[in-house]
């Protein structure tokens, strides 16, 4: 017995001593879906080339972009299990695992991108925040990602007619799926790395995306309507493990936190600017842009996404008047 504990005893310091040594020194991996001069990708650069320096070295990042460490969904696990240590999330595939990030998926839900911000800075930013930390996922700082818009390959959408019946990628969640259905379109979930090929070979006639990421990986090449529904407006975070986290100093963890937040700011500097060139760059590219005079009629099919995502997440309803509420 007392063998037995002794070597207990000495086993617990030596795991608290290597404990000790890891939270000093770090090479974090960070996942990243976006090409290299996409505007997060900069900006995560910068992240980790702050960390780097006021760390004096302790804590490094390796950023891998282009989603080479695998689809979004896949990433969102392994940075819960700990396996990936940082990530920029978009918030959208989150809510199977997270809840509390569906609230941001509804439609039509921010009623603008200034309000975005500010709700996402304050009290719907730290309630989102604390749901995902719960689930082993700790939010930094949040990115822009613009709003997102419909694209196909076969009419441009000025109503909802317009979507019935087209095949339309989304992002892997229910609640994007039954925003489609309620345009009378069929929604097929899938992997942002799957898209364009899917499109070219027919598989589906588009997608919905922000202008920046319609253009970066070249959808617009096999999809030439564009119509800017701008259905949804959905924050990405700049996030890390709970677990890479709990292993930081506190000094390690604010500098880690200000540099995130920093990146921040110039990601949402950067964004404005990307969104512009992007839809200049399709429109040279051959793609027929067009705007939806009235937003009215596809807001109001999206009242049953509204009742059902209520029915069944009714300790929700708060967050979601605080954000459908906003000015
Ligand atoms: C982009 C987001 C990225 C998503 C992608 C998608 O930045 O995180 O994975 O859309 O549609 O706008 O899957």
């Amino acid at each position: 017995m007392t063998y037995n504990f002794t070597l207990k005893a000495t086993f617990a310091a030596g795991a608290l001593a290597l404990a000790a040594t890891t939270a000093q020194a770090a090479e974090l991996r960070a996942w990243n879906i976006h090409v290299e001069d996409y505007p997060n990708s900069i900006a995560l650069e910068s992240f980790a080339a702050e960390v780097a320096e006021k760390t004096g070295g302790e804590i490094t990042m390796k950023i891998f972009h282009n989603g080479v460490l695998g689809s979004q969904p896949d990433a969102i696990e392994q940075v819960r299990l700990g396996a990936l240590d940082v990530a920029n999330f978009n918030l959208g595939p989150m809510g199977t695992s997270v809840p509390e990030t569906n609230v941001v998926s509804l439609p039509f839900i921010f009623p603008s991108i200034p309000a975005m911000y500010k709700l996402m800075d304050g009290e719907a930013g730290d309630a989102i925040s604390a749901g995902m930390e719960k689930k082993g996922i700790k939010a930094l700082a949040w990115y822009d990602s613009g709003a997102r818009s419909f694209y196909n390959s076969i009419r441009p959408i000025n109503s909802p007619a317009d979507v019935e019946g087209l095949k339309l990628r989304v992002m892997n969640n229910d609640l994007f799926v039954g925003m489609v259905e309620a345009l009378d379109g069929n929604a097929t979930p899938m992997a942002f790395g799957e898209v364009y090929q899917s499109i070219k070979t027919g598989v589906v006639d588009g997608a919905e995306n922000n202008p920046p990421s319609y253009e970066s990986v070249s959808h617009y090449e096999v999809a030439q309507f564009y119509s800017l529904t701008e259905h949804l407006i959905i924050p990405e975070c700049v996030c890390i493990s709970t677990k890479a986290w709990g292993a930081m100093t506190p000094e390690q963890q604010e500098i880690v936190k200000t540099a995130a937040r920093n990146s921040a700011e110039q990601q949402r500097e950067l964004w404005q600017a990307r969104e512009a060139s992007a839809l200049e760059a399709v429109k040279a590219g051959g793609v027929t842009v067009n705007t939806i005079a009235d937003k009215g009629p596809f807001q109001e099919r999206m009242s049953a996404v509204y009742d059902g995502f209520l029915e069944a997440n009714p300790d929700l309803a708060d967050l979601v008047n605080l954000i459908r509420n906003a000015e």
